[in-house]
C-alpha cells in the first residue's frame, strides 16, 4: 500500500495520509477484505472485545448472512432496534426468525442479531466505536458475509434545524472542519479520509415520507472528540469562551454546510470507506444548538425521536430485501 508523506507540522511530526481512493478496492465477489496480510496468517483471531474468535467460534455460520450491520450508542438502542425488526420485517424474514442476543459474550458491546441484520451498541466517542468497527469488520470478514452495509443510527445537536430534525450524513468533518480521520501511530499522524456512500445518502433521503411528522435533511456533520467545550457548549464544568464566540463557531459550522454535531461520524467514515464497505449515518438532532446547550426535551418526546432515524433505516432494509425477494421469485 502506499503510504505518501503530506506535510511536516512542526519540527518533529510529519503526517502520513492512508485510505485514499485508490487504497480502497471493493472487492468483486462482495466479500470484506481486510488491509492487513498480517490477519491472513494468524491460526486463530480472537475478537476480544465481542468475545468471539475464529477457533471456538464457526463465525460463517453464525454471522456469514448477515447484510446490514446497524450500529448506535447505547446497548438498550439496539437491543430494542432488533426487536422492532424482528416485529416489522416479520413477513420478510424466514419463519421463525428471532433475535439471538450476543451480547453476554462480550460484555462490553450490546450484540443482537436477527436474520441479515446485525444491531450493535458502539458507545460513546471515537475510541469505542473504533475498537467495535475494527472488530465487526473482522467478523464479517471471517464470516464471509457478502456485500455487507453499515449503519450508524444515533443522536445529535442539530444547527438551525428543528429539533427532531433527522439528519442523514454525506460528509463529515472534525473540530476544525477538517475532513478526514486523523490518529497518532507508532508516533506519527496518520490520516484518513472520511467519505460515505452518495447514493445510499440519496436513497436513504428518498425514503422519507410526506406523512412523516419531522423534517429529514442530507448534510455534513461535525465529529466532536468532546460533549461540552468541544462542541461549543458553555454549560460544562469548565468553559473557557464567551456567548458571541459559541455563537460564532456555530456560524461557521453552518456556513460549511454542518447540519449536526455527534461524536463519532470521522472515524466511522473513514474507517468503513477504507475497509470498502457501504456505510451511512442517520442521526436525529435533539435539539436546535442556536437554542442553547442543555437538552431539555421531555423523555416521550426523547423516546420518539429516538425512534425515527430506527424508522428511516428500517425501510431501507425492508426495501432491499424485498427486491432481493424479487429478483429471486
Ligand atoms: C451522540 O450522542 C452521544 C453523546 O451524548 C454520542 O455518542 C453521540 O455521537
Ligand atoms: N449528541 C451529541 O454529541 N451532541 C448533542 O448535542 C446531542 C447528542
Amino acid at each position: 500500500m502506499s503510504v505518501d508523506v503530506l506535510q511536516s507540522r512542526g519540527d518533529e511530526m510529519s503526517v502520513t495520509v492512508c485510505g485514499q481512493d485508490e487504497n480502497v478496492e471493493r472487492c468483486q465477489d462482495g466479500l470484506v477484505k481486510l488491509k492487513n496480510a498480517e490477519v491472513e496468517q494468524m491460526s486463530k483471531d480472537i475478537l476480544y472485545h465481542l468475545g468471539f474468535d475464529t477457533n471456538s467460534d464457526d463465525l460463517e455460520k453464525l454471522f456469514g448472512d448477515v447484510k446490514f450491520v446497524c450500529t448506535g450508542g447505547t446497548d438498550f438502542r439496539m437491543r430494542e432496534f432488533a426487536y422492532y425488526i424482528e416485529k416489522e420485517l416479520a413477513d420478510l424474514l424466514d419463519r421463525g426468525t428471532t433475535v439471538i442476543d450476543y451480547s453476554k459474550r462480550s460484555h462490553r458491546y450490546g450484540m443482537y442479531k436477527v436474520g441479515p441484520v446485525l444491531s450493535v451498541s458502539h458507545g460513546i466517542g471515537v475510541p469505542s466505536l473504533s475498537i467495535l468497527l475494527v472488530e465487526i469488520i473482522k467478523l464479517l470478514y471471517h464470516a464471509k458475509a457478502k456485500n455487507p452495509v453499515i449503519f450508524r443510527i444515533g443522536s445529535s445537536g442539530g444547527i438551525d434545524v428543528e429539533p427532531g430534525t433527522v439528519v442523514i450524513t454525506n460528509g463529515a468533518v472534525d473540530e476544525l472542519m477538517r475532513p478526514f480521520f486523523e490518529i497518532p501511530i507508532c508516533g506519527k499522524l496518520v490520516r484518513r479520509p472520511s467519505e460515505f456512500d452518495q447514493n445510499l445518502a440519496i436513497e436513504l433521503k428518498a425514503l422519507a415520507l410526506p406523512e412523516d411528522n419531522f423534517q429529514t435533511k442530507v448534510g455534513k456533520t461535525m465529529c466532536a472528540t468532546d460533549f461540552y467545550e468541544g462542541q461549543g457548549r458553555r454549560d460544562g464544568a469548565f468553559c473557557c469562551f464567551t456567548e458571541a464566540e459559541r455563537i460564532g463557531y456555530l456560524d461557521k459550522l453552518k456556513n460549511h454546510g454542518v447540519l449536526n454535531i455527534e461524536m463519532e461520524c470521522v472515524c466511522f467514515g473513514a474507517l468503513t470507506h477504507f475497509a470498502g464497505i457501504k456505510s451511512g449515518i442517520v442521526c436525529v438532532a435533539l435539539l436546535n444548538r442556536y437554542n442553547g446547550d442543555q437538552i431539555s426535551v421531555p423523555k416521550d418526546v426523547l423516546q420518539e425521536f429516538e425512534k425515527r432515524p430506527q424508522a428511516l433505516v428500517l425501510r431501507y432494509i425492508r426495501k432491499c430485501l424485498q427486491e432481493k425477494n424479487q429478483n429471486s421469485s
